[in-house]
């Protein structure tokens, strides 16, 4: 598991070079910024139960085979198993996010997910659906300029979209 910092420094190494003042130009631009990222962090993770009850009941109007006799997530044990498995996939989205990199949520999170719901019967597009619609709703309230500082966040936007992006596509 790395974060943007010991990534830089374990490819450095790997290649037995110091650090490039590129590697450490951006390592220090990402530090001046980090507020914008801990607040995305906090404003997610504060609202993360909202977000994902939300998505849920979205992919259900949307797809509602997924809650009838028979769907994937009939039966209240199937349901919970989905929601925490949302929650699961919103709450390492909020590590990569605080790490500035995507490697905790390979590792631990997508890493054979998909090979997983494949053996369950899970419908992996169904889960990617409802990682877009987390999506949709984050970045809607990371974007939210009001009560932070306004500054342009659209780095970072793009950064913590891509993380969504990441954990739809591991399954789609
Ligand atoms: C992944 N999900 C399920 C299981 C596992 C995961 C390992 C099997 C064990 C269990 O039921 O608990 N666990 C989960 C995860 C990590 C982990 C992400 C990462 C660290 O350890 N069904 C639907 C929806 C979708 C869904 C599309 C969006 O119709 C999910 C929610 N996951 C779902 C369901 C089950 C499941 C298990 C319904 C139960 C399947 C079953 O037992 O038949």
């Amino acid at each position: 598991m790395f974060d943007a910092f010991t990534k830089v420094v374990s490819q450095a190494d790997t290649r037995g070079e110091m650090l490039s003042t590129g590697q450490i130009d951006a390592l220090s631009q990402m530090v001046a910024e980090s507020n914008k990222r801990l607040d995305a962090v906090n404003r997610i993770t504060g609202n993360a139960s909202a977000i994902v009850t939300n998505a849920a009941r979205a992919l259900f109007d949307e797809q509602s085979q997924l809650i009838a006799p028979g769907g994937n997530a009939y039966t209240n044990r199937r349901m919970a198993a989905c929601l925490r498995d949302m929650e699961i996939i919103l709450r390492y989205v909020t590590y990569a996010i605080f790490a500035g990199d995507a490697s905790v949520l390979d590792d631990r999170c997508l890493n054979g997910l998909r090979e997983t719901y494949l053996a369950l019967g899970v419908p992996g597009a169904s889960v990617a659906v409802g990682v877009g619609k987390m999506k949709d709703a984050a970045m809607a309230i990371v974007n939210d300029p009001a009560g932070v500082t306004p500054g342009d966040c659209s780095a970072l936007a793009s950064e913590i979209a891509s993380y969504f992006d990441r954990a739809a596509a591991a399954v789609a």
